[in-house]
């Protein structure tokens, strides 16, 4: 299917240069992947899910706490609202993990095996939009093997005022083994102020490494910032213990098992 693909589109597929650039850095900036096309139904069919969320208090509010995930608190001055697995609410963007551009560019990354881990929607609304602390995602995760990468998708225009990404060129070579919520400004520790922000347009992407340290800033801005995250692992990634958790289903998405 690629193959064939990438006869008919050769750009589709990341160039050598941006595959040494994510081996190096932990990061490739694609800009637009998603046509406008698409947005309009993507986004309303986000709006959907977390107008239906607010109703059944169904999302979890990441600023909470100093970054520990709780459930969605009324009133809360600063929201980074979470929906896990949108894929299981929403038939758009159920479609949206199979695209093929974008398991192009997961493949060009950890190969032609392709299962999702799991998806989320990750949303800062204008005016309260809650940060999100330094991490690195399989801190939390605690994935073996330590390949799987992450597409980061934006809805809306997003730059360094309402939300952009920040990540930390070269810190997905060493695992730092933190939990939630730490603060990472410790000697020895990567420096947040070395990181780089990636703007990007409506539709645009970003793949990093589950060890790439990122973050976002708040969003005091009058946009609202939507973004979607596609989580990829390669068949028969497991936890330190053995299977990985119960609970998401986890689609084959390209390959086999
Ligand atoms: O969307 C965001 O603002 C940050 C998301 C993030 O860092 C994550 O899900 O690991």
């Amino acid at each position: 299917m690629k193959t064939a693909e990438k006869q008919q589109n050769p750009n589709r597929s990341l160039t050598q240069d941006q595959i040494d650039t994510f081996r190096r850095e932990g990061y490739v900036s694609i800009g637009k992947l998603i046509a406008d096309s698409e947005l309009d139904e993507l986004r309303s069919e986000y709006d959907r899910a977390f107008n239906e969320a607010r109703e059944s208090a169904q999302y979890r509010n990441l600023s909470a706490d100093g970054g520990a995930a709780q459930r969605h608190d009324e009133g809360a001055e600063e929201e980074m609202l979470q929906i896990m697995q949108m894929c299981e609410r929403s038939l758009s963007f159920r479609r949206l993990l199979y695209h093929e551009p974008i398991l192009d560019i997961a493949e060009d990354l950890i190969g032609p095996n392709i299962q999702l881990f799991h998806d989320q929607a990750l949303f800062k609304p204008a005016h309260h939009g809650g940060p999100i602390h330094p991490h690195q995602d399989n801190a939390y995760w605690r994935c073996l093997p330590a390949t799987l990468v992450s597409c980061w998708l934006t809805l809306d225009d997003v730059d360094v005022d309402n939300g952009a990404m920040h990540l930390l060129p070269g810190s997905h070579l060493a695992a730092m083994g933190h939990e939630r919520g730490d603060v990472l400004l410790d000697a020895g520790t990567p420096d947040p102020a070395e990181s780089r922000v990636v703007p990007l347009p409506a539709g645009g992407a970003l793949f990093h490494h589950c060890q790439t340290l990122h973050f976002t800033p708040p969003n005091r801005t009058d946009r609202q910032r939507r973004a979607f995250a596609i989580h990829f692992m390669t068949p028969g990634t497991r936890s330190p213990g053995g299977e990985l958790p119960i609970g998401f289903s986890r689609p084959l998405l390209r390959g086999h098992m």
